[in-house]
């Protein structure tokens, strides 16, 4: 099997509220399409993909937004877009709310092989923003209302001809989540993403919201030598200004592709796995030199007392 894939990143430009679930997937179709044409084998979406950014709304009861959720992965909205990328031999990840039937909110992404065949589906594990209705805000961010965190963390799955990884928005600004990914040998991390540009608990953070989003996917990339490829939802959303610059960046850290605009874009690049061992079996040989007995003595003691023998190796 080759080691060589086209990825695409299909950012997509504002949902509106009114917009149907089937006049999302005729976008996301269109993507494929372009996809297609450009060879891509694996195509990824944004995260929440299928709505708006419904947790910018409060709703007093938790279920008010639960027609935003999906209960069946494919469901009867979604099934036209794995017919179609079944039918074009193309591989995808999407983003969506999911509703369990036993009543579990998580903000899902699904990975679908080539065949058609369902890989994976990862719960977001970093949940970021607030429980409750907070007016000062000029809009809301009530992730923490509507999903809660994955009961199963990380992990990874051969796909595509190689080590295939999922996280969502959030999750890529920690370190965890690349290095658990790390840890068990990922190739290639996908990320769909919804960022907000103005940050309302301190509005300085605004300016470099494009900062930060290479800054930490780039790190991320390097510091575990894998692919990264991170796809926005971007641009003015129910009056919300969402970052784009979708990308994918290699495990030397490079972004090797960029989204010019904030709309509907696919983005796309041929990428070799094996550039992964260029710094996996080098500078980040992990068995060489990580010394993971050093790293766990402390655990988290930020905004925590530090215990006595923690001020004492200071
Ligand atoms: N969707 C998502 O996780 N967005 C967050 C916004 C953080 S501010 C509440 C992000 O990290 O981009």
């Amino acid at each position: 099997m080759t080691r060589v894939v086209t990825v695409g990143a299909a950012q997509l430009g504002p949902i509106s509220r009114e917009e149907t679930r089937s006049e999302v997937v005729e976008r996301l179709r269109a993507l494929l399409a372009e996809a297609d044409t450009a060879g891509c084998a694996l195509v990824v979406y944004p995260e929440l993909a299928l709505t708006t950014f419904f947790p910018r709304w409060y709703t007093e009861d938790v279920g008010g937004h639960d027609h935003y959720f999906e209960t069946s992965m494919p469901g009867p909205d979604t099934s036209a877009l794995f017919d179609d990328a079944a039918q074009r031999g193309i591989g995808f990840s999407l983003g969506y709310a999911e509703l369990t039937a036993d009543g579990h909110r998580y903000n899902t992404t699904v990975l679908v092989e080539r065949d058609g065949r369902l890989v994976a589906k990862y719960r977001k594990v970093h949940i970021p923003g607030h429980e409750n209705d907070e007016p000062w805000r000029p809009f809301q961010h009530l992730e923490r209302r509507y999903f809660e965190p994955s009961p199963d963390g990380f992990g990874v799955w051969p796909a595509f001809g190689g080590i295939v990884g999922l996280a969502t928005c959030n999750d890529r600004r920690w370190p965890e989540t690349y290095r658990e990914m790390g840890l068990q040998g990922v190739e290639l991390i996908l990320i769909g993403y919804n960022t907000p540009i103005h940050y309302a608990p301190d509005p300085s953070q605004d300016a470099l919201a494009g900062f930060h989003n290479r800054l930490v996917m780039s790190a991320g990339a390097y510091q575990n030598g894998t692919w990264v490829v991170g796809v926005a939802k971007g641009g003015n959303e129910e009056g919300v200004d969402a970052l784009a610059e979708s990308s994918i960046i290699a495990p030397s850290g490079e972004v090797v592709a960029c989204a010019l605009g904030n709309g509907d874009e696919l983005v796309s690049a041929t990428i070799d796995l094996d550039m992964c061992r260029q710094y996996t079996e080098t500078v980040f040989d992990f068995g060489r030199y990580r010394r993971p007995e050093m790293y766990q003595r402390i655990g988290n003691q930020r905004g925590v007392a530090p215990t006595a023998s923690v001020e004492r190796e200071r």
